[in-house]
């Protein structure tokens, strides 16, 4: 069975999408965005896939591909088409190759025209294309830089894409209205500007006259892009925290895994947000953790200390959860969840005050 998430950016409106294969548990992922690192990696190892490839569709004027820190991360192969231009990629992409993920894989299908290095994705059944640029949802890539062409665009999109059977889904980059999916059938049909009876001079015409702006981001995104989003000087500028080994949940949230937190004890604050018949009742607490219900934390954020770590604690990791979020909301950064709560503790035999034995 084909695993497939499709991820979305809010500062730059690309989409991410993520496909694994569910029995070997290998995955590839497609466009992704560098500030979106942390969560695509979160949903990564919360899935239990492996990333074998991060592909990218083009060489992005608009934002900075995760392509170098994912392989940084998660030791993946970085694929994007030979014509990009692009230095530091593992593999370079040529029309008919395919990126295998366990049983299945994408074919590549050259589609230039927005930009002379633009790619198609079809997946091995052609149920999905991933077009980038080249085809959005009755749009399509502008033609005004990084080698763009109009008149090859048509032909790209009209004899790579629209070629696909009537019900491939198509799935772009970019949705500026948050539409996320469209197919060939709709397309051929109802796209304004190669839909229809359009004619190539019809469309060259058209996208001649667009005049759009040039993206806000081009000037950082292209210089990184043509390394493969690898920063300047390699240094890593992603959101992790230093002061601890911790992992960020798909959900936002910061953890912490007990075994450090035992082995470190006085180096952070503990704050039980139970109720406090559950503080003193059969889990018993962890030493010296101070107790504020959840309730009550909006209230009493003032006790806390914001230079020292905090560890959330409660039964089970979950309304300590949301204690991590009212901490920040009140400018306590270094916050962590203690994942699994009192029970993982209890359960991996460590000390506790009181308590049930
Ligand atoms: N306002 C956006 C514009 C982004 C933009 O120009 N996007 C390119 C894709 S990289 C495009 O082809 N857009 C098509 C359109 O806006 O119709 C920004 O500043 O980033
Ligand atoms: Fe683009």
């Amino acid at each position: 069975m084909l695993i497939f998430r499709q991820l979305f950016d809010k500062n730059s409106f690309t989409y991410t999408y993520l496909l694994g294969d569910s029995k070997s548990r290998e995955a590839v992922i497609i466009d992704t965005v560098y500030e979106q690192s942390t969560r695509d990696c979160s949903l990564i190892d919360e899935l239990g896939l492996q990333l074998i490839h991060v592909v990218d569709t083009h060489c992005h004027a608009d934002h900075v591909t995760g392509a170098w820190l994912m392989k940084h991360h998660l030791d993946a192969k970085i694929n994007i088409s030979r014509h990009a231009g692009v230095e530091g990629a593992d593999n370079g992409l040529v029309d008919g190759d395919h990126i295998k993920f366990g049983s299945r894989y994408l074919q590549v299908r050259e589609t230039p025209g927005h930009t002379s290095g633009c790619v198609t994705y079809v997946l091995d059944d052609e149920t999905m294309a991933f077009t980038g640029d080249a085809l959005l949802v009755r749009g399509c890539g502008r033609t005004d830089f990084q080698q763009g062409s109009p008149s090859m665009l048509y032909q790209s999109i009209k004899t790579k894409i629209l070629t696909l059977p009537n019900s491939t889904k198509i799935y772009p980059a970019h949705d500026y209205d948050g539409v996320t999916v469209t197919s060939v059938a709709e397309e051929k049909e109802f796209n304004p500007r190669v839909g229809g009876q359009s004619s190539q001079k019809d469309f060259v015409l058209y996208m001649n006259s667009l005049g759009l702006p040039h993206p806000g981001k081009i000037d950082v995104a292209l210089p990184a892009n043509l390394n493969c989003g690898r920063p300047k000087n390699g240094r890593i500028t992603d959101e992790l925290p230093m002061w601890g080994p911790l992992k960020k949940t798909f959900a936002g949230v910061w953890e912490i895994d007990a075994e450090w937190v035992l082995e470190n004890l006085s180096e952070v604050l503990l704050l039980d947000v139970r109720e406090h018949d559950e503080f003193e009742g059969s889990l018993g607490h962890i030493v010296n953790a101070k107790q504020i219900a959840l309730g009550s934390l909006a209230n009493r954020v003032g006790e806390i200390d914001t230079q020292t770590p905090v560890v959330t604690v409660c039964r089970s990791g979950a309304r300590s959860a949301q204690a991590i979020f009212l901490l920040q909301q009140a400018g306590v950064t270094k916050a962590a969840n203690l994942s699994g709560g009192m029970l993982r503790w209890r359960d991996r035999g460590y000390p506790v005050v009181g308590g049930a034995s």
